[in-house]
């Protein structure tokens, strides 16, 4: 039995996620993990949400909350979300509880004490009315460029053009409005990513078959310019963890916290202790430490192509650089982005369609087969209503429901609910076992090297290649001249729902379950041998019709919802 870690990128504490971020992520490690699952191997598969940073603190101060508060309503919505969409999480943690806190703080100071961090002197924007140095996007004023009066201290929302606080005409605290800023010396902590370019490099280049997208990302990032730069991983927000050396004050750090991007990834491991700590496991160690168990595990990562910097250089420098034997991801896998009708995604503007209000409209399946089966893998996809109508209505409707549908009510019209005996398979039974053979080595190869598309692809030709085979076998035309062949042709037919059922769970879980139920007397076991799985309930055994699988989207459902998010979500 294989162990397999599996992390999702973990999602923005600050408002709900839309599709793009979901199958840029979530979506993908979760058909991963239950794929893994199905085939019987140990899975250890964490998500949580990333809870600190100024968007954490902007977003809470909009919702007129404390931070901690709104973090905490925020994670028990994105939590219920994510099961509605049937994400497998073994936990959903969160970056700001203490397991994260000690373990940050844990990795700084190995760091510190290995020669890995050097403290910089900045000068930096300091607000008297707030006490405290401001965060750029918290200091707004008149655009030297275009003479806008909001232009944040990062940047200006109206030419776009990139600013320092100090290029702004009259500034002012967006906190307080007060305008008494000055320009301060205050120190900052740096991670000397540029002592383990060479180490990193290596690394990089020994990974096997990794994805392009991901290798050349971590490549540019190595290469750019100057080569691999160094790091700030301190900022001066209230909100955040403490910059402590392990359990020891950081002189000339008080009052500061880590950056969210260095102690995000941490979390990837302090979730796996908080998983312990609610109960669900015995050991994270053995998941974690090589000197431990961890040895034989195989770690894959799920993110948008934004994030790979951060997780083939930044985290990987902060687990090297530690000196200690934890385990190192062997995997990345990383998506391009998915566009919303002819333009992006948009949270600002409320544009495409958002996790609830997916979930409002339509099952979890619907949007699961549609978002896989279109990943952005070699390049940016787009989602279209009309592409999603005749995905659905095609693939699930006309080819899986329907064969699902047709074969179990046949059945009960001519045999009753029982899988009918008599008869034996012959020609066309068997040449569709050679087929569905092939097919579904075809299709583990995909899911093993996680090609998300493909597995896709080679699923539906697996429907369609049963539906195919009904069509020809035609039982209802047999039935009238021998209906001990019908007899067989049912039965066979039956027995390739549960074969469905155990391959279609990864993609669309709850369908796999209606469809299980189909033949109750049929194992529940990944399908090791085709044969044997097409003939594992003989004659006699119950028969359940169920209910339609998948309903139809009309035109009206597609016009509807087009209009509805083109985009004003408030
Ligand atoms: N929260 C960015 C994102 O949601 C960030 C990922 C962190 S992964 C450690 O895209
Ligand atoms: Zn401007």
């Amino acid at each position: 039995m294989a162990r397999h870690l599996i992390t999702s990128a973990i999602p923005y504490i600050n408002g709900i996620k839309h599709l793009g971020n979901l199958v840029g992520s979530q979506l993908p490690a979760d058909l991963f993990a239950r794929y893994q699952r199905a085939r019987g191997n140990e899975v250890l598969f964490l998500c949580a949400t990333d809870e600190h940073g100024t968007p954490a603190e902007l977003a809470a101060a909009k919702a007129g909350q404390p931070v901690a508060d709104y973090c905490a309503e925020m994670h028990e919505v994105q939590a219920r979300i994510a099961e509605g969409f049937r994400l497998s999480f073994d936990h959903f943690g969160r970056s700001s509880g203490p397991r994260n806190h000690a373990l940050t703080q844990h990795f700084a100071g190995r760091l510190a004490e290995a020669g890995y961090i050097r403290e910089v002197s900045e000068t930096q924007m300091f607000s008297h009315a707030d006490g405290r140095f401001l965060p750029d996007r918290y200091i707004e004023g008149t655009c030297p460029n275009c003479g806008f009066d909001s232009a944040r201290g990062d940047q200006c929302d109206n030419c776009t053009k990139q600013l320092d606080p100090v290029d702004l005409i009259n500034p002012h605290s967006t906190i307080s409005g007060a305008t008494d800023l000055e320009m301060r010396e205050t120190k900052h902590l740096y991670l000397r990513q540029s002592a383990m370019k060479a180490q990193l490099e290596e690394w990089i280049d020994t990974r096997d078959g990794w994805p392009v997208l991901t290798t050349s990302i971590a490549k540019k990032w190595l290469n750019d310019g100057d080569g691999l730069q160094d790091r700030g991983i301190t900022r001066d927000l209230d909100w955040g963890i403490p910059v402590r050396k392990g359990d020891q004050d950081w002189p000339g750090m008080e009052g500061k916290v880590f950056y969210v991007w260095f102690d995000a990834p941490i979390e990837y491991i302090a979730c796996s202790q908080e998983w312990v700590d609610a109960g669900k496991g015995a050991d994270w160690e053995r998941w974690w430490r090589t000197d431990k168990g961890a040895g034989d595990v195989t770690y894959t990562q799920f993110m948008g192509k934004d994030n790979v910097p951060f997780h083939t250089l930044g985290f990987p420098a902060t687990i090297l650089g530690s000196g200690e034997p934890w385990k190192l991801v062997d995997f990345i896998k990383s998506f391009n982005y998915l566009n919303y009708e002819g333009g992006q995604f948009s949270t600002s503007r409320g544009r495409g369609v958002f996790m609830d209000q997916a979930l409002e409209i339509l099952p979890a399946d619907y949007w699961r087969w549609w978002l896989l089966s279109h990943a952005p893998e070699s390049s940016d996809s787009e989602f279209t209503w009309e592409n999603f109508q005749a995905s659905v209505n095609k693939d699930l409707s006309d080819v899986l429901g329907n064969f699902v549908s047709r074969v179990t009510k046949f059945c009960r019209s001519k045999f009753g609910e029982v899988v009918p005996e008599g008869g034996s398979y012959g020609a066309p039974e068997e040449a569709l076992i050679a087929d569905l053979t092939n097919r579904l080595s075809a299709y583990q190869a995909q899911m093993e090297a996680v090609e998300v598309r493909k597995a896709a692809q080679e699923l539906r030709a697996i429907w369609v290649a049963g539906n195919e085979y009904l069509q020809e076998a035609a039982p209802w035309a047999a039935f009238k001249e021998d209906p001990e062949r019908a007899a067989a042709i049912v039965r066979f037919s039956l027995n390739l729902i549960p074969f469905y059922a155990a391959l279609s769970s990864p993609f669309i879980p709850d369908a796999a379950e209606a469809m299980a139920g189909v033949l109750p007397d049929a194992p529940a076991t990944w399908p090791e041998d085709v044969a044997t799985a097409l003939s594992a309930v003989p004659g006699g055994g119950a028969m359940v019709v169920p209910d339609n699988l998948f309903r139809k989207l009309t035109d009206e459902d597609v016009e509807d919802w087009k209009a509805r998010y083109a985009g004003t979500r408030a």
